[in-house]
């Protein structure tokens, strides 16, 4: 196995994922963490896109969080994809579902007006109807763990905190999800992706945001 460098924010959803199948996967590694509002100049000069997560392996940069997985899930023992083609693709339309899903949540937390805020959360609440009639428990496809699995549980993390922040409902009625996501908060690799402190550290991003979420916020003790 090549030597593998992980770039790392401590918030970082992308990250997450790749954490994850490290940890599924039992690859050893190391990791950085860097400060992405103050990038530092080694890092602008690897990241095409200024973005984490970045795997570096020996002298190679790799890019884009679902490369890095795809890349980590091949050249390991066993696959955290389904092995049949057409169940595969399945799964891989579902992870950029997933993508494009933490989109309109960075949109709905960073929404400045009510308007707009509104309409994300409108957004959201649409795409988790959508996937509820195709998760078939009790992970996303019966009872193993996959990389759509990997993906979904950084999204969930998110709603962690914003129920305890909002009054949101937006994940209301969806059994399937809620047992989904109640199966993936309880998975070592899942619980283990994020530093500790993540709660509060989030609650602060989303405080210092000044979005209208920012607003609707409790106070953070
Ligand atoms: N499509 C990218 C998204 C990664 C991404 O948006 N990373 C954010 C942090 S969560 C980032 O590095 N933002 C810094 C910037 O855009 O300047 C992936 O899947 O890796």
């Amino acid at each position: 196995m090549h030597s593998l460098h992980l770039v790392s924010h401590h918030l970082c959803p992308y990250v997450q994922r790749a954490v994850i199948v490290l940890a599924e996967k039992d690859i050893a590694h190391q990791r950085t963490y860097i400060d992405l509002g103050n990038k530092p100049d080694w890092f602008r000069a690897k990241s095409p896109l200024g973005r984490v997560p970045l795997l570096e392996v020996e002298d190679q940069v790799l890019f884009e969080s679902q490369v890095i997985v795809e890349y980590l899930d091949e050249v390991t023992t066993g696959s955290l994809h389904p092995l049949d083609s057409l169940e595969k693709a399945r799964h891989r339309a579902w992870i950029e579902f997933g993508s494009e899903t933490l989109k309109t949540i960075g949109a709905f937390y960073s929404a400045v007006d009510k308007a707009t805020y509104l309409e994300k959360k409108d957004t959201l609440t649409q795409k988790f109807s959508v996937i509820n009639s195709h998760v078939n428990g009790p992970f996303f496809s019966g009872d193993s763990f996959h990389v759509v699995d990997a993906v979904w549980a950084t999204i969930f993390r998110y709603f962690d905190v914003f129920d305890q922040l909002l009054d949101h409902k937006i994940l209301d009625g969806l059994d399937p999800i809620q047992q989904w996501r109640d199966v993936l908060a309880k998975r070592r690799s899942v619980i283990d992706a994020v530093p500790a402190g993540y709660p509060d550290r989030l609650k602060i991003f989303l405080r210092n945001k000044n979005s209208y979420m920012s607003e609707l916020m409790p106070p953070i003790n």
